[in-house]
């Protein structure tokens, strides 16, 4: 069932034993958006903790002060930023009990009993705002952070072309009360480890192109990523880097996992819809970036997402 924010915002408050679920992988936005929740519900004297399925990078370490750690049997799963429970790993059973869904990709599976989807929103941590309003919790530091943080990486800090007018004047909001906005962009898009460095010169030697140099492919093997110090958060933003060079409409990053499948990150410019090229596989997505996963091995997963990209640049072209 669909909801509107007013709705989520009583179910919210008329229940309690909250477990909310950030998605695997996790990015700025999931963290961002479960650590705020989390917080608000316990600000409103409720118990609630936000768990992700899998390690959440140290970068985004000053987000856990937003709420404290509570150990409790919980009645209500919320999902945040969670397209499909298959985004869950192994919390996807738990996933699949959700009471609430608050998201903002246009593929949401519609799995939860009650969904708030917001499909033009850039990040889900712009809905998670109106929400915490309509519950009538104040904003402080700590809930600011993760705000500005899904705010501020959903878009690449504000420079995605999902970047609205709202973007902003929720970014400049939290400021006001007292985002850390200088160290959050330093974290998310400055800083980078010797892994990570060592990590991009490695998958760099064996760029890729495609379709006259339309698609652009790079791949991540497992054993390079387990021979670098480097977490999940520095092999997810390898996935930005075709896209970068000039020419390239389809950049593609396929990464092997540790189950032994393979996942394809899409980055798209205005030529070509990422989601819907994913979504042919099994995956989805945004209109500029998206993801599926392949497991018949690196070639296969190489040699499928690449045609399938090579097809979607050509009939764009009417070629
Ligand atoms: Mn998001």
């Amino acid at each position: 069932m669909k909801i509107d924010v007013q709705q989520a915002a009583e179910f919210l408050k008329a229940n309690d034993d909250y477990l909310i679920l950030m998605h695997a992988s996790p990015d700025g936005d999931t963290l961002g958006c479960g650590h705020a929740l989390c917080g608000a519900l316990q600000r409103m004297g409720k118990r609630a903790r936000a768990v992700c399925p899998e390690e959440i990078p140290h970068k985004f370490d000053y987000l856990f002060s937003a709420c404290e750690k509570q150990e409790f049997e919980h009645k209500n799963v919320v999902c945040v930023d969670v397209a499909d429970t298959k985004l869950l790993g192994d919390m996807k059973e738990i996933g699949d009990t959700a009471e609430l869904c608050i998201d903002h990709h246009e593929t949401n599976t519609d799995y939860a009993k009650r969904t708030l989807l917001r499909g033009e929103y850039a990040a889900a941590c712009e809905l998670m705002y109106e929400v915490i309003n309509a519950l009538g919790v104040e904003f402080d530091k700590e809930l600011a952070n993760c705000i500005y943080t899904g705010t501020a990486t959903d878009t690449g800090c504000f420079k995605f072309s999902n970047t609205t007018p709202q973007t902003h004047l929720i970014a400049a909001e939290m400021m006001k009360f007292g985002a850390d906005y200088a160290m959050i962009n330093y974290v998310n898009f400055d800083l980078k480890t010797q892994g990570r460095i060592k990590l991009e010169q490695e998958v760099l030697k064996n760029i890729r192109y495609f379709e006259g140099g339309r698609v652009a492919l790079i791949s991540v093997p497992l054993a390079l990523v387990q021979s670098l110090d480097v977490d999940s958060d520095d092999v997810g933003a390898l996935a930005n880097i075709p896209r970068q060079i000039e020419g390239v409409d389809v950049g593609i990053c396929v990464k092997e996992k540790k189950n032994g499948s393979f996942k394809a990150s899409l980055r798209t410019s205005k030529l070509v819809n990422a989601a819907e090229v994913c979504l042919k596989f099994g995956g989805g997505g945004h209109a500029r970036a998206g993801g599926c996963s392949f497991f018949n091995g690196a070639e296969d997963a190489e040699k499928r997402i690449v045609e399938a990209s090579c097809e979607a640049v050509r009939a764009a072209l009417g070629k």
